[in-house]
């Protein structure tokens, strides 16, 4: 074959390739070593003088040609090949796009989001307190002195200090004294944290939880501001429908003391296993502040008259959202958590 007639041949042949194997084959039978050119090149020797070197330089201008085609033709090729990888990979943009799970606030977060916000519409400041905190203001200055058998009533967790008697502080009520020490009246504020006991845990009690400290201290404030104030409380977060209750209790930082019920939502005060058959729950403590807390903060108990509640914000918290177990709040688990997704960022 002369060698344009190879070469034609051989071209016509690359441009039936359309992969790396056929790519291969190509360049190992024109431009390998036991390939036609190799070949033709070998054949030089054979050749008389005067012929020769003219014979070389047309192989060798053809062997450049077979080159540079050999070289697009695997560029386009390899070109191919993705285009038809992408074709099968390919994206279809219509599918829905896949939903990353989106966290939602805790349900006591945002109980005490919400709780926080109805006393602001009421007129109340929201501040908050140190939750390692000095016996004298957990107890002392809120009427209750060393050995009062009172202070057992709240199973107190110790810090050890040689300096001072150090608590996890066991309510929120240490902080009516620190408010009253810092401002004068008129006082109304809430207090919302985290409070430690030294108790066992069952279905409705941990040993640690949260309250809600309420205070409001002025001149002419009286029992029926308290109970107006609690009672509108919980209707708006129970529901206009609920009757109050109020009854004796002690608590030795108040005088009169007493604890609130509302009728039970779940029975409408029927009765049920919730609220024990009796129609009502109880969900705070609160009274009139003591006389000796208001003189100890420089009060002047003749002129200034006050009244202060402490609820407990998982115990409400379960009661509106109907959960029976208090130790769900803190076990992690998101099949409970993820029940209240909805709550306000
Ligand atoms: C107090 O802690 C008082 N400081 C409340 C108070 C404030 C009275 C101001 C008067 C004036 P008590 O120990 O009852 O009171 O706790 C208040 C609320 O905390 C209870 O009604 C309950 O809802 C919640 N609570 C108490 N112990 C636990 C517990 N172990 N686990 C969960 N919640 C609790």
């Amino acid at each position: 074959m002369s060698d344009e007639a190879t070469i034609r041949a051989a071209l016509a042949r690359l441009e039936t390739v359309h992969d790396e194997a056929g790519l291969a084959a190509w360049h190992r039978d024109v431009l390998g070593r036991r390939g036609s050119l190799s070949e033709a090149l070998r054949t030089l020797g054979s050749l008389p003088e005067s012929e020769r070197r003219q014979a070389g330089q047309r192989l060798n201008t053809l062997k450049a040609e077979l080159e540079a085609a050999f070289a697009a033709r695997q560029e386009a090729v390899r070109a191919e090949l993705l285009d038809h990888r992408l074709a099968g990979e390919g994206v279809d943009v219509t599918l829905p796009g896949r939903r990353h799970p989106l966290g939602g606030l805790h349900p006591l977060t945002a109980m005490i989001r919400e709780v926080t916000d109805i006393w602001a519409h009421l007129g109340f400041q929201t501040v908050e307190g140190p939750e390692v905190e000095l016996a004298k203001y957990s107890f002392d200055m809120l009427n209750i002195p060393k050995d009062h058998p009172a202070r057992d009533v709240w199973d107190t967790i110790h810090i050890e200090s040689d300096a001072a008697e150090i608590t996890l502080r066991p309510h929120t009520s240490p902080m009516q004294v620190r408010i009253m020490l810092q401002q004068q009246p008129p006082v109304r504020v809430v207090v919302p944290g985290r409070v430690y006991r030294y108790e066992a845990q069952d279905a409705t009690h941990e040993w640690h939880f949260h309250q809600l400290e309420g205070l409001a201290v002025d001149r002419h404030i009286t029992m029926a501001d308290l109970r107006g104030t609690l009672a509108e409380f919980a209707r708006q977060i129970f529901g206009a429908e609920r009757k109050v209750r109020f009854r004796c209790d002690y608590f030795p930082f108040v005088e009169p003391g007493v604890d609130m019920s509302i009728d039970c939502p779940f029975c409408s005060g029927k009765g049920c296993r919730i609220c024990k058959y009796s129609g009502w729950i109880e969900i705070l403590g609160a009274g009139m502040v003591h006389p000796n807390v208001l003189r100890w903060v420089g009060y002047d108990p003749d002129v200034y008259s006050g009244w202060a509640f402490g609820m407990g914000f998982e115990r409400l918290t379960m009661l509106k959202y109907g959960v029976n177990d208090i130790r769900a709040f803190f076990s992690n688990d998101l099949r409970f958590l993820g029940q209240f997704q909805r709550a306000r960022l």
